[in-house]
C-alpha cells in the first residue's frame, strides 16, 4: 500500500510539473504571439540536441542597419584565440548603436527564454562578430563553462548566433556538437571535431543552443568575411559576462524598450536579487 501510495505521489508531481510547464509555455506564446505547437517543436529540439536553427527571424531592413551602423566598429582583430586573432568583435554594443536591439529582444527568442530560465534572466553578452578570412577555427568551448558548477547539469544560459551574411560551411559558420548539452565533464582536446554540424543558414536566421552546448566559430576559408552578432542570456541570479551597469550608461538605456532595459539589469529576481535600495531598479529609469 505505502509502495503504491509513493508511487502515484510521484506520477501527481510529474503530472503537476507538465501541467505547470504548459502553462508557462501558453501564456509565454500568448504574450509574444508565438504560435504554440511551433514553440513546442523548438524546444523539443534544443532539449534533445542542445541546439536549434531558426530560420527567417530578421527582415532585410534589420539586417541592413546591423551591418550599416556595426561597420564603423569594427576596426580592430582580437587578442587571444577565443576572440580571434582574425575576428573583429563589438562589446558594449548598445551604447555604440540600438541596432541590435531587435534581436536582443526578438519575440520568439524571449518566449523560447521563458521555458528555460527563471522571470527576468538577463542578458549576458551582446557582441557583433566578424570573421575575416583566413580566421582559423576558434577553440571549442560551451558558453555558461566559466560558471564553477560541475556537469552534467541544467544550462545556466543560452546563446544565439545571428547570422548577417549567409553561413556556410567554408566561411566561418558556427558548428555544433549535437547532444553535447548532455556531457558530463570532458576535455576540449577530447572532442571528435568531424561530428561537429556547421549551422549553415541564410542571413537573417540564428543558431540557438544551451551554455552547456559545446560549439566554435568556424574556420573561414573564403575571401569574404563572415559578419555576425551573438545574444547571450543567463539565469537571473547569475552573473552577466558584461558589466552592463558599467558598460551602458543610464542615458542609453532609457532609449530602449522596458523589455530590453530589464534583461540588461534593470530587473529584480524577487525578492532579494538585483535590487537597489531595497527596489526595483528598473524605477532609476524613470526617476
Ligand atoms: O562566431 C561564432 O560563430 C561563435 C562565437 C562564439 O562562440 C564565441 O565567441 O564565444
Amino acid at each position: 500500500m505505502a509502495g503504491g501510495g509513493h508511487t502515484n505521489g510521484h506520477g501527481r508531481a510529474r503530472a503537476d510539473v507538465k501541467a505547470s510547464q504548459q502553462a508557462i509555455l501558453a501564456a509565454s506564446c500568448r504574450r509574444h504571439g508565438v504560435e504554440p505547437t511551433y514553440l513546442a517543436s523548438l524546444l523539443e529540439r534544443v532539449n534533445e540536441d542542445g541546439y536549434v536553427i531558426i530560420h527567417d527571424l530578421l527582415s532585410p531592413d534589420v539586417v541592413q542597419r546591423i551591418r550599416e551602423e556595426s561597420a564603423p566598429f569594427l576596426t580592430h582583430d582580437g587578442r587571444n584565440e577565443i576572440e580571434g586573432h582574425a575576428t573583429r568583435r563589438i562589446y558594449a554594443v548598445i551604447e555604440k548603436t540600438l541596432a541590435c536591439n531587435p534581436i536582443v529582444e526578438h519575440p520568439l527568442v524571449l518566449a523560447l527564454l521563458d521555458q528555460l530560465f527563471l522571470p527576468n534572466y538577463l542578458l549576458s553578452q551582446l557582441q557583433v562578430i566578424d570573421v575575416m578570412p583566413g580566421e582559423v577555427r576558434q577553440p571549442l568551448h560551451h558558453d555558461d563553462g566559466f560558471y564553477p558548477i560541475p556537469r552534467p547539469r541544467k544550462p545556466i544560459g543560452a546563446a544565439l548566433i545571428w547570422a548577417i551574411d549567409d553561413f556556410t560551411a567554408d566561411n566561418g559558420a558556427t558548428l555544433v556538437y549535437p547532444r553535447s548539452h548532455l556531457w558530463g565533464a570532458v576535455s576540449s582536446a577530447d572532442i571528435d571535431v568531424s561530428q561537429m554540424v556547421p549551422a549553415v543558414m541564410p542571413s537573417g536566421s540564428a543558431v540557438f543552443f544551451l551554455g552547456t552546448t559545446w560549439h566554435c566559430a568556424g574556420a573561414n576559408k573564403t575571401d569574404s568575411p563572415r559578419l555576425a552578432a551573438t545574444t547571450q542570456y543567463c539565469e537571473p541570479w547569475a552573473r552577466q559576462q558584461e558589466n552592463y551597469s558599467l558598460a551602458i550608461s543610464r542615458e542609453r538605456a532609457r532609449l530602449c524598450s522596458e523589455t530590453v532595459q530589464r534583461l540588461l539589469g534593470y530587473s529584480m529576481l524577487f525578492p532579494f536579487i538585483g535590487f537597489v535600495n531595497g527596489r526595483d531598479p528598473i524605477r532609476l529609469l524613470r526617476d
